[in-house]
């Protein structure tokens, strides 16, 4: 595409950044990549991705001798973008980083969500209210995607004071900047290339200089952040050797009966494009075998990733394998080597499963003490916490009553094959192969720590059974931590997302089965929600 109009983008940046590229070249623009701070002066419109953390970004950027031309392509009245960390650099400093100073374009601070009633990270989508103003194709009744710990609060008439243009949003009682612009400025806390159709639009609008290109007028539709709803692919390998997306009753993926082949439901990367336009929030493969005879860079799951990234422009997690190992060649490679490769390849997040286990044991085993050495916090400390999703793959273990165990019981509504009414939740590992006298709330609080952004709660007991989610299980989860938690497992209708919703204080839902049996569309699911007054993102096309 070389005719088309180019964009510049900062090369500084750990994380996706591949999402970006591909959400630019669809627009219609081309990328160049600006990798000293001489290629700044050569740029026209210049974008600053951003992922991770506030000091570790402007440390970057002031390592490599960044700064003074950002600043003077600013003030040159050049177009200029800057997304998520980007925004926040943009202030004079952040309670994330209290002894390094932002570039203080935007007098103000920013500081953490009270995680006291609501979990933190912020992920999800979000209003960018623009009140009565027109900003770069925003839209009241859009949702884009936020994934932040830190916020500039919103105190009406301050930014305004300095000459910006303010979008909103609100999470739980707490109101922060979604969206700045100001003459030739735009900066987004939400992300635009993972904001589907929505997003596509504001990075369009600011590439074409339409700044008033927005709907005003109007107040958000809804404010706050909906319910996510997340279709997960189950991905392996078939016994004809093809990548298929497949999924098991309990984790068993073979059909019944005499030499049970793989259950094939589909293609991964057109199944993920369908749930994509089906208004799917995100899409997670878990690739459930690990491609242990392949050298590490061929891995298929990369390029489903990167073939699914260039059309399905919200988050995509990828787990499985994710773990310090040994390549087909004898190399060692790190867990962090291969999230690194995952995230180049279009990943917004790893889930980790067995290693998580594992890295739990021996804290506990160490007193609670941090190595610095898991996987969990080598990658987060990398990427940022919202980059790491730990998997939990628990199985009730029934007791007569709670005394019987060391663990953390609770009372559950499924009785056990003696009419037992409690249990507690062991982990797993190994695709629940193999139990481990560790439970839920034990592993949760100790990823917690370690720096998982979020949970991916499974139950072996209800997985492919379609008859609704484990309540018990979530709660008892939700109680423990306060990253947000995503219900796994047992999904059969729409009716179970609502009840999910409605019983525990979850933060999103995921099916599989009933999706790619085709009984239901993740449509199906938004829209019985938002009949039944919750909140959901509607596609957009
Ligand atoms: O241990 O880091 O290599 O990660 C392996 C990952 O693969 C873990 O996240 C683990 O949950 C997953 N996994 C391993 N074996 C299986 C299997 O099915 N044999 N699948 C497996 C887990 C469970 C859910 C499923 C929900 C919803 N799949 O993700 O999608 O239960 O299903 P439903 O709505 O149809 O009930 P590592």
């Amino acid at each position: 595409p070389k005719d088309m109009p180019k964009v510049y983008l900062l090369d500084y940046v750990a994380g996706n950044v591949r999402s970006l590229v591909n959400g630019i070249e669809k627009v219609g623009y081309t990328i160049e990549w600006i990798k000293s701070p001489e290629d700044i002066e050569k740029a026209d419109k210049l974008i600053l991705p951003g992922v991770g953390h506030f000091g570790h970004c402007m440390t970057q950027f002031s390592k490599a001798g960044y700064l003074p031309a950002i600043r003077k392509h600013i003030e040159s009245g050049k177009p200029f973008m800057s997304i998520c960390v980007g925004l926040q650099v943009l202030f004079e400093g952040s309670s994330e980083s209290p002894s390094v100073a932002g570039l203080g374009f935007i007098k103000g601070h920013l500081d953490r969500f009270n995680d006291s009633s609501k979990s933190v990270p912020h992920i999800g989508w979000n209003s960018a209210n623009t009140d009565d103003k027109q900003v770069y194709g925003l839209r009241p009744s859009s949702k884009y995607y936020y994934v932040h710990s830190y916020k500039v609060p919103y105190v009406k008439g301050e930014l305004e004071a300095q000459g910006w243009t303010v979008a909103t949003a609100r999470y739980g009682d707490e109101e922060f900047v979604g969206a700045v612009a100001k003459g030739n400025i735009l900066a987004t806390q939400f992300h635009p290339e993972k904001s589907g159709v929505a997003g596509l639009r504001v990075l369009k609008a600011f590439l074409d200089g339409k700044q008033d290109s927005g709907v005003a007028g109007l107040k958000a539709v809804q404010e706050g952040l909906t319910r996510r709803v997340i279709a997960c692919l189950d991905v392996r390998t078939n016994d004809q050797g093809d990548l298929v997306v497949t999924k098991g009753d309990q984790y068993d993926v073979r059909e019944k009966g005499e030499g049970g082949n793989v259950r094939n439901l589909g293609k991964p990367v057109e199944m993920a494009r369908n749930y994509y336009e089906q208004g799917a929030d995100e899409v997670t493969f878990l690739n459930i075998t690990s491609f242990r005879d392949c050298p590490l860079a061929d891995l298929p799951m990369l390029e489903i990733l990167r073939r699914t990234s260039e059309t399905v422009f919200v988050p995509l997690t990828i787990g499985g394998g994710v773990r310090d190992t040994t390549d087909t060649d004898g190399t060692k490679v790190s867990a962090l080597q291969i999230a690194t490769m995952y995230f180049k390849s279009g990943a917004d997040k790893v889930s980790i499963g067995s290693d998580a286990v594992t890295a739990a044991e021996e804290y506990y085993g160490a007193g609670k003490r941090l190595s610095g050495k898991t996987a969990i916090e080598q990658i987060s400390q990398a990427y940022g916490n919202q980059a790491v999703v730990v998997s939990v793959d628990p199985k009730r273990v029934y007791v007569s009553n709670a005394s019987e165990t060391k663990h953390n019981t609770i009372t559950t509504t499924f009785p056990g094959p003696n009419g037992e009414s409690v249990c507690w939740y062991a982990c797993t590992i190994k695709g629940g192969r193999e139990t481990r006298d560790i439970d839920v709330v034990e592993l949760t609080q100790a990823v917690e720590a370690m720096g998982a952004g979020e949970i991916l709660l499974n139950c072996i007991d209800q997985d492919g059974t379609n008859s609704g989610f484990d309540f018990g299980l979530i709660n008892q989860v939700k109680g423990a931590v306060k990253i947000p938690v995503i219900a796994s497992s047992g999904a059969g209708n729409p009716g179970h997302f609502e009840e999910v919703f409605d019983q525990t204080s979850t933060d999103a839902a995921l099916g599989a089965g009933m999706f790619h049996r085709g009984e239901y569309t993740v449509k199906d699911v938004k829209e019985f929600l938002e009949a039944k007054g919750l909140m959901v993102r509607r596609f957009e096309s």
